[in-house]
């Protein structure tokens, strides 16, 4: 059975580049694998895709085309490939004895949020392909020296979680960041306690988020096990690691 990988998160938090350097230690381990390049606005990639949605839609030719805005766009390039969805299956089924294959999603969340397109996308390949699929969400680590950014990310991160029953790992993305604080505030960011946030939210947000900051936190206590791994591109440890969740995952499935 192949392996698909589909790398989601906001914009700028470094799916691009995962999924070239994972594919660099996926290939080091001698397994192999193949990129799926999912945004049709990409420009120049820093990997060569094996499929790339370019070939299907881009971006540019459909705002020209239909006068549509960078969301608009890419929108109806999303429901274009769903529409299309045997070009994909065809392309994939040339890959299907790879031991990997990295579908690198856009940054616009709302694809997933606002949408069913992961959804549509998950149900229709597993219908049709001999896949299984999980998720990597990454967060920028940048996030934390905002809390109310950092909390907003977590709160993406648990929607792509339960949206679906895929599994879903998150990554605190640009781990360089936070290299030189101390260990205990790290940790407090990769293995959150919602509840050690109230205080810090209400003083930045005053009284009248009081009841919000509470709800927010509490569903997000109540309903995740939220914990994040760290990643820093050009540190290969880091990329092992994630590796090897990867088999293990694979493994007991
Ligand atoms: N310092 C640092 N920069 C990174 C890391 N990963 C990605 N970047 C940079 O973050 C920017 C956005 O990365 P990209 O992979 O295009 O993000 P995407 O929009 O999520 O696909 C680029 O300038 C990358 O070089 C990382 O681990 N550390
Ligand atoms: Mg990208």
């Amino acid at each position: 059975m192949v392996n698909g990988l589909f790398i989601i998160g906001p914009a700028g938090s470094g799916k691009t580049s995962f999924c070239n350097e994972l594919k660099k230690t996926i290939i080091s381990q001698r397994k192999s694998v193949a990129i799926i390049n999912l945004d049709p606005a990409s420009e120049k990639l820093i990997y060569e895709p094996e499929i790339d949605i370019k070939n299907l839609i881009k971006c540019y030719e459909v705002g020209e085309e239909l006068g549509l805005g960078p969301n608009g766009s890419l929108l109806f390039c999303m429901e274009y490939l769903l529409d299309n969805l045997n070009w994909l299956i065809k392309e994939i089924s040339f890959f299907r004895n790879t031991n990997f294959l990295i579908f690198d999603f856009p940054g616009q969340i709302e694809i997933i949020m606002n949408n069913s397109y992961m959804n549509d996308l998950i149900y229709e390949l597993e219908k049709k392909l001999e896949i299984s699929l999980l998720k990597f969400f990454l967060l920028d680590a940048q996030f934390i020296s905002d809390i109310s950014k950092y909390i907003g990310g977590i709160l993406t991160s648990f929607i792509c979680m339960i949206i679906n029953d895929q599994t879903q790992y998150n990554i605190l993305s640009k781990a360089n960041y936070v290299k030189n604080f101390p260990k205990e505030i790290i940790n407090k960011y990769l293995n959150p306690c919602m509840s050690d946030f109230f205080f810090e939210l209400n003083i930045i947000h005053g009284k009248s988020y009081k009841k919000l900051n509470f709800s927010v936190l509490k569903l997000l206590e109540d309903f995740s096990f939220m914990k994040f791994i760290p990643l820093e591109i050009t540190n290969v440890n880091y990329l092992v690691n994630i590796y090897k969740l990867l088999v293990n995952n694979v493994e007991d499935s």
